[in-house]
């Protein structure tokens, strides 16, 4: 029954169909799915294929636009019922995509994950600048800068954002992690980056490996 339901939740991606997306978001926790497998097996097995079809010209920015928004949609219903974890350690962490990508949605699912493992989450948004973004770290004091880039072109503000950290005389007040679709552990050592994650949950285990309370 849940695998019927992922495939469904991916095709609402694919088709664009926002009504659809959210119907069936709000029938997977009604069935009492988990709502982070419902994301990751249903709905970002979608978002993936719409990348492709776009990747390969077969998808125009229009269909891009409609199949982000129904995958927003869906996933706000799905993030909205993660129960909030016992506070098991105080990590803090601020999350940012990096200035010029307003892409967030991998950035939501990091947030929620996070949350679940009992992180106290920051989510200063999404085109932010570096200098921002330290600011807001040391304001909320926080153990760990996340940040995340889609874009070819926006990666390189996370380097912005080290060498920053070492000219404000900071780089030593806070781990940092980087993750985004073109980013890479090899990126991630170029720039002195603390920790790459693959994914939220990767991102998890690689603070709490940096991170000890
Ligand atoms: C949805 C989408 C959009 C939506 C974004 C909506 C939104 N609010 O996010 C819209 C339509 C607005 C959009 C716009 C554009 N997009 Co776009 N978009 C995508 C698409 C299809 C999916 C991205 C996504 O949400 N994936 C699902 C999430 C769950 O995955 P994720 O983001 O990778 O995140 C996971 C991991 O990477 C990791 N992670 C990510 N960040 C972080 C951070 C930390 C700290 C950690 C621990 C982990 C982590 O964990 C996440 C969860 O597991 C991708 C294709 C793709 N395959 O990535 C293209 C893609 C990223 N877009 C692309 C392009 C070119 C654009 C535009 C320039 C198009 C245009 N001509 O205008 C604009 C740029 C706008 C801008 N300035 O940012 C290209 C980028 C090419 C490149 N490498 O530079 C891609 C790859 C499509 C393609 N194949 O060509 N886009």
């Amino acid at each position: 029954m849940s695998n019927e339901l992922f495939e469904l939740a991916a095709q609402s991606i694919i088709d664009g169909d926002e009504a659809k997306a959210v119907e069936i978001a709000k029938r997977a926790l009604a069935e009492g799915l988990d709502p982070l497998e419902v994301i990751e097996k249903g709905f970002t097995v979608g978002i993936n294929k719409v990348g492709d079809l776009f990747d390969r010209g077969k998808f125009f920015l229009p269909e891009l636009m409609v199949s982000s928004d129904a995958m927003k949609n869906a996933v706000t219903i799905l993030n909205d019922a993660i129960p909030p974890a016992e506070q098991t350690k105080s990590i803090k962490a601020l999350i940012a995509t990096v200035e010029g990508d307003i892409h967030d949605i991998g950035k939501g699912l990091v947030v929620s994950l996070f949350r679940v493992h009992g992180m106290d989450v920051y989510d200063i948004g999404n085109d932010i600048p570096v200098d921002e973004i330290i600011d807001k770290a040391l304001e909320y004091e926080v153990d760990v800068i996340g940040t995340s880039a889609l874009l070819n072109t926006t990666m390189k503000n996370m380097k912005k954002l080290e060498d920053a950290l070492r000219e404000r005389g900071v780089r030593d007040k806070f781990k940092t992690i980087i993750g985004g679709a073109p980013v890479t552990q090899r990126y991630a050592d170029k720039i002195g980056a603390d920790a790459y994650a693959e994914n939220a949950n990767d991102g998890v285990k690689k603070i709490l490996e940096m991170v000890k309370a």
